[in-house]
């Protein structure tokens, strides 16, 4: 446990502890940084020895947060542009207080013709906004819509859906011993003997909750680790099996693997006895696939399959990181559904080295204000929350819309017209989130108004902003981390304010201004941010300046809580599924129109589901594994860290590109049925013959604003490439990585 968040340094500096989180976006990992402060200017930033997870270690985006905060490109007051000049650079500088009075106004004006739900706010991945954006729909707009706009919400979202419906709980993140303030030295706490990494690169990601080196840490501490990817990554490239597999057919890899460990009596029996329902039907279903089938369906050998499953399955205890890959593959809850038998029936959930739980007590102050923010509207108005009645598995789970569901709404005006856009922490036009961005653009360009919150101009704002609010990056303001957005407190902490730049403010700051000027009813009872920040109930009852004064807390670990009655409200034994069990035949899946027992599905587009197209798109296409040096559409304009990796990159394998004549550092075209975009060939063996993998999120801050060029609008954005309405039958998981294209040279730029 720290202290003193803030201390003298030398030569006058102050030196402010604290923990990150966004922007510059990140996922909520909190590592631990000292800000050095002189004369109101950030001078040096370095990691802190004390964090008791990071001890000090970061990577290169918070090395380069000095570059970011200070970058002579960044937006530091409000601005506004008439809606007639969308697209062009006519912006003016602008109070807060005319910001807000023009927010306000719209607001009360869409609200009073239209009906609030005429208002949509538009949220990213996991940053801070995320746990704030659905309260600025909710309990500031009264609007029922907040939309994250991936195709399925093909991001965790599925992940923790099929939690919710097989286990009833949160997110199970493997045990790094994050609990533990003697961390890995802690008597009872043992590695994991193997890790399986699924569809996942924690060390480039560190995604929602988990600090992706502590995979390397555990290997030090003899953790071996089996990669099923495409690809071969740096930690598969270290690793004791690679699997790779076809990109999309996971599912069949997962069924198989759990067919072995159930074939070979390799089971707890013990545990299915007491904990699971449905085993004998799962058994059945997933013996059909045998590691023969699936060899042919995934490419990987039988042989691999059996070996990977027996190590899983006898490897006390075992842990599995699972990854995007099961999100962006539209049979992601059936593959899910393996993997989480394959965790379980072996015996490795909520123990030492295997994956943990929360239980229910876990963190869960935001979603208490949101549900008051449903509260404050009627039953009516939160009827008409869009997707919610088509796909209400994955809509009650997170009070979303389906944003699928949405760009038709957006598109057909029916069955309401939306007027009102507020983006907060999304880049929809040409950053990472959307399929097919040229129909959301259209589609938006159609609103009456739009508000944009952000650090730097980018196409979404170029494009169709009329307000734009400049952001605090997380050295300015005060908040908290919490790890998986609090479904599965690892650990938590506060993030602590240090400098301030220009007018920015952070999305704390403007929830709290917007809400005390449009509900004042309900946002009167905080004073201000901090104030707000104090009254957010956290685990353990810590306010924010007791958290602050403790530094990172780790919040004590119990082991198999199932058995304590610790994973369910009503406090008995077992889960907080319908049946008390994990539904190994899923009762929730059932109920949502879909097979309550796992199957393979080939995706949508691939050389055998769809041969004739194929025929023309001849390769399998994987897209967005993460690098270093950006978050999503974040970091492009950073020289120091652009200078790394300056241009978007797909690889092919080299008997790909001899077969396709393209040599490494040429542009080439990568085209599908829906589209066409430009990136460099990177050649390289670490992916399969006929797999190619494409980068996301691209766009050229150093390129023409104004549109139509939009800092190279569309030009090598993979997702101009990417279709929507692929989507399973819960109304979650997209084709992002599982689709076919072609592959030429693109003579223009070579
Ligand atoms: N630096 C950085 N960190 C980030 C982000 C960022 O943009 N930059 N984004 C954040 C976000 S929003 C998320 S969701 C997380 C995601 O983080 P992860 O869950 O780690 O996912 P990815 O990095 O997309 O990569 C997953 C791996 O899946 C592999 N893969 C591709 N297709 C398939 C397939 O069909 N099956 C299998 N089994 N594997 C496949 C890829 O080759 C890649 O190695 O990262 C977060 N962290
Ligand atoms: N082809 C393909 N496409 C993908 C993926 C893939 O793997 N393949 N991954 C997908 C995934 S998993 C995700 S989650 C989406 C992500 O998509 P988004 O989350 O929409 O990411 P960006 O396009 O980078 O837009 C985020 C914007 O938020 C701003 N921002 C950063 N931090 C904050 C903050 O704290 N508050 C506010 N208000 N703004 C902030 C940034 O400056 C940036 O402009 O992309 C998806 N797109
Ligand atoms: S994972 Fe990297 S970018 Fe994210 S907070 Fe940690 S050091 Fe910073
Ligand atoms: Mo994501």
């Amino acid at each position: 446990m720290r202290k003193e968040w803030q201390r003298q340094g030398e030569d006058g500096e102050t030196v402010v502890r604290t923990c990150a989180w966004s922007p510059p976006g990140c996922h909520p990992v909190g590592c631990g940084l000292l800000l050095h402060v002189k004369d109101g200017k950030l001078v040096k930033v370095e990691g802190d020895p004390e964090h008791p997870i990071t001890r000090g270690a970061l990577c290169p985006r918070c090395l380069a947060l000095k570059d970011y905060v200070y970058h002579p490109d960044r937006i530091t007051h409000p601005m506004k542009r008439d809606p007639k000049d969308r697209g062009k650079d006519a912006w003016e500088r602008i109070t807060w207080e005319e910001a807000y009075d023009l927010i306000c106004s719209k607001v009360n004006e869409v609200k009073e013709e239209y009906g609030p739900e005429a208002i949509m706010v538009f949220g990213g991945t996991g940053r801070i906004a995320s746990t704030y954006y659905p309260m600025i729909a909710l309990n500031v707009f009264g609007t029922p819509n907040a939309c994250y706009a991936q195709s399925g919400m093909a991001c965790y979202y599925p992940r923790v859906t099929e939690m919710a419906y097989v286990v009833g709980s949160g997110y199970p993140e493997i045990d790094y011993a994050s609990r533990y303030p003697d961390r890995y030295d802690h008597p009872g706490w043992e590695p994991p003997k193997y890790i399986l990494v699924w569809g996942k690169e924690p060390l480039k990601s560190n995604p929602d909750g988990l600090w992706g080196h502590s995979v390397v840490d555990l290997m030090k501490l003899g953790s071996k680790v089996i990669c099923v990817d495409p690809r071969v990554t740096w930690l598969g490239s270290r690793a004791d099996m690679v699997l790779q597999l076809r990109p999309g057919t996971d599912a069949a890899l997962a069924m198989a693997m759990v067919n072995v460990v159930i074939q070979e009596d390799l089971y707890d029996h013990d545990f299915v006895d007491r904990w699971v329902y449905g085993f004998d039907e799962f058994a059945a279903r997933v013996a059909e696939m045998t590691p023969e089938k699936a060899e042919e369906i995934t490419w990987v050998p039988a042989e691999s399959i059996r070996e990977a499953a027996r190590k899983f399955a006898t490897g006390k205890h075992s842990a599995l990181a699972w990854g995007l890959a099961l999100d962006q593959n539209v049979n992601g809850p059936q593959a899910a559904m393996a993997l989480i038998a394959l965790l379980c029936i072996t015996d490795n959930l909520d123990v030492p080295g295997g994956c943990v739980l929360s239980g229910v007590s876990t963190t869960d102050s935001q979603k208490n204000r949101y549900r008051e923010g449903i509260n404050l509207m009627t039953p009516e108005l939160w009827e008409k929350r869009i997707g919610a009645k088509e796909y209400p598995g994955i809509c009650d789970i997170d009070n979303h819309n389906q944003p699928d569901v949405v760009l038709d709404v957006l598109e057909s005006g029916k069955p309401y017209q939306i007027h009102m856009g507020y983006f907060n922490s999304t880049n929809i036009v040409d950053g990472a989130i959307a399929a097919q961005p040229q129909r959301w653009t259209a589609a938006l360009k159609k609103l009456d108004f739009m508000v944009c919150s952000d650090t730097f101009m980018n196409p979404t704002a170029m494009a169709l902003a009329d307000v734009f609010l400049p952001l605090s990056t997380f050295a300015e303001y005060n908040g908290f981390v919490l790890p998986h957005y609090g479904l599965n407190d690892l650990f938590y902490a506060t993030i602590n304010k240090a400098i301030s730049v220009g007018e920015c403010k952070s999305d704390i700051e403007i929830l709290v201004d917007l809400g005390k000027r449009l509900q004042p009813e309900y946002w009167s009872q905080f004073a201000d941010d901090v104030d707000f920040l104090e009254k957010l109930k956290l685990p353990d009852g810590f306010t924010f300046a007791e958290l602050r004064e403790q530094g990172v807390i780790q919040p004590e670990v119990t082991y198999r809580k199932y058995e304590k009655g610790m994973m369910r409200a009503d406090g008995q034994p077992g889960f907080n599924t319908r049946t008390g069990r994990i539904e190994l035949y899923c009762l929730g899946y059932a109920a949502h129109g879909d097979d309550p027992l796992p199957y393979y599905m080939e995706p949508p587009y691939s050389p055998v589901s769809t041969p004739e197209l194929a025929e023309e798109y001849p390769l399998v296409l994987t897209s967005g594994a993460r690098t270093f040096v950006s978050f999503h559409s974040e970091h492009r304009q950073i020289a120091s860290l652009r200078a790394m990796h300056p241009d978007p990159l797909l690889d092919v394998h080299p008997e790909t590109a001899d077969e396709l004549g393209i040599r490494n550092g040429d542009w080439v075209w990568i085209e599908t049925p829906w589209g066409k975009c430009t990136q460099k060939a990177h050649v390289t063996k670490t992916t399969l013959p006929g797999v190619v993998h494409a980068e996301h999120a691209w766009w050229f801050p150093e390129q023409e604003a104004e549109e139509p060029h939009l800092y190279g609008h569309g030009m090598s954005n993979i997702n101009t490439v990417m279709p929507h309405h692929v989507i399973g039958k819960l109304g979650i998981c997209n084709t992002f990585k599982s689709q076919i294209c072609k592959v030429y040279r693109n003579d223009e730029k070579n």
